[in-house]
C-alpha cells in the first residue's frame, strides 16, 4: 500500500504529533510504499522568519529519524523541495467550490485565534490535497484534526476524475488512517494538544523541563483517598499511553480503589516520558551532529519523491490540457 503524510515546521514537536501520527508513520514504514515530509509549504501560513523556518524544517527532518523513520524503509522529504506540489494545488482549485473551503474549522480556528485571514491559510486542505494526491496515496495516518481536510482532498479528487478524468480517473481516493485511543491528545489544560494553545509537552525537551511541565497537567480536585474513574481522567488516558504494563495495572487499580493522588500520577507519566523519548534523544544528538547526514537524506528523498511526484503531475496535466 502506499502510505503519505507531513509533519509542519512550525515549532518543536510535541508528544500529540508523536502519539496521532508519528508512531503510526514508524508501524507503516514497513511493509508499505511509505512517504513522509516536511510541510514547509504549509508552515508559511504561520512561520514569518525565514531563519526560523530553515531551522524548523531541519529540526522535523531530525526528529523523525532520531524517533525512528527510516530512509532505507520510508521516502523522507521536505514538501518545497517537490514544488509540482504547487502546480498540482493549482489544478485542483480551479475544480473546488468555495463553499467547500468555507466550511473547514481549522480555517475558522485559526482566525480565531489571531492568525490572519490570508488565502494561503484558506486554501490549506488545497494544498494538502496535492500533497496527497500527488503520491497517488492509499492511506494517510493522521490526529482527528485533519479528518475533515482529508474529507475535502477525497471531495476535490472525485471532482477532478469527474471533470477530467473519463473513464479510468486520474486520482486515487486516498482514505484516512485514524486510531481511536490517539485520535485527539489533550494538552496541559485538557483541550487538544496544539502548539496555538501552549499546552503542549514537547518530545525533545529537557527531561527537567518535561518533568516540571507535567505538573501543570489539569486536573479536578477529588482527594488522594477518595475513587477515581480512570476512564475519563485525561492525565490517566496519558499515562496509558506511556506506561509499562505492571505501573498501569498498579495505578489502575489504586484509581478504582483511592489512594492515589494526581501528582503521584503526574510524576510517574513524567518518568515514563523521559524514559520513552531516552534512546531517541540520543540519536537525536548524532544527527544534530551531523548535518551533512541529514542533507543526504533530504536530497535522496527528494528525488525518489519528485519522480513519483512528476508522473501523477504530468497525468493530470494532460487530463486537463495545459502543457
Ligand atoms: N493533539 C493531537 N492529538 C492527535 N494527533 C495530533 N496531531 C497534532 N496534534 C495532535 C497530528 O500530528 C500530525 C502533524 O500535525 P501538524 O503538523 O499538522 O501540526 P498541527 O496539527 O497543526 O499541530 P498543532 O500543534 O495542533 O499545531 P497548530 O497549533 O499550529 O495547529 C497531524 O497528523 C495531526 O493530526
Amino acid at each position: 500500500m502506499r502510505i503519505l503524510s507531513g509533519i509542519q515546521p512550525s515549532g518543536a514537536l510535541h508528544i500529540g504529533n508523536y502519539l496521532g501520527a508519528i508512531q503510526q508513520y514508524i508501524a507503516l514504514q514497513d511493509g508499505n510504499e511509505a512517504f513522509y515530509f516536511v510541510a514547509d509549504y504549509h508552515a508559511l501560513t504561520s512561520v514569518r522568519d525565514a531563519g526560523k523556518l530553515r531551522q524548523y524544517v531541519f529540526d522535523v527532518m531530525v526528529d523523525m529519524l532520531s524517533l525512528g523513520l527510516d530512509p532505507e524503509k520510508a521516502v523522507l522529504f521536505v514538501q518545497s523541495d517537490v514544488p509540482e506540489t504547487v502546480e498540482l494545488a493549482w489544478l485542483l482549485s480551479t475544480v473546488t467550490p468555495m463553499g467547500w473551503l468555507e466550511k473547514c474549522v481549522s480555517y475558522k480556528d485559526k482566525v480565531q485565534q489571531g492568525l490572519p485571514a490570508e488565502h494561503g491559510l484558506f486554501a490549506y486542505p488545497v494544498l494538502q490535497a496535492a500533497d496527497i494526491l500527488l503520491y497517488d496515496a492509499d492511506l494517510v495516518p493522521v490526529g482527528q484534526d485533519q479528518k475533515q481536510h482529508l474529507e475535502i482532498t477525497r471531495d476535490v479528487a472525485e471532482r477532478f476524475n469527474n471533470v477530467y478524468g473519463g473513464k479510468k480517473g486520474v486520482f486515487r481516493l486516498p482514505k484516512p488512517y485514524i486510531l481511536d485511543n490517539v485520535a485527539v491528545i489533550p494538552g496541559l489544560d485538557g483541550r487538544k494538544m496544539s502548539k496555538s494553545y501552549n499546552n503542549t509537552i514537547e518530545i525533545f525537551d529537557e527531561p527537567a523541563v518535561i518533568r516540571k511541565k507535567v505538573k501543570r497537567f489539569v486536573t479536578d480536585s477529588t482527594p488522594v483517598e477518595a475513587p477515581k474513574n480512570p476512564d475519563t481522567c485525561p492525565l490517566f488516558g496519558l499515562f496509558k499511553l506511556f506506561a509499562k504494563p505492571d505501573d498501569l495495572a498498579e495505578v489502575e487499580r489504586r484509581y478504582r480503589e483511592g489512594g492515589i493522588g494526581y501528582g503521584e500520577v503526574k510524576t510517574r507519566l513524567g518518568e515514563a516520558l523521559v524514559e520513552r523519548f531516552a534512546e531517541p534523544r540520543e540519536r537525536r544528538a548524532e544527527w544534530v551532529a551531523h548535518p551533512d547526514r541529514v542533507a543526504k537524506v533530504r536530497a535522496a528523498g527528494a528525488e525518489k519523491a519528485r519522480a513519483t511526484a512528476r508522473t501523477i503531475l504530468e497525468k493530470a496535466r494532460a487530463a486537463c490540457g495545459v502543457g
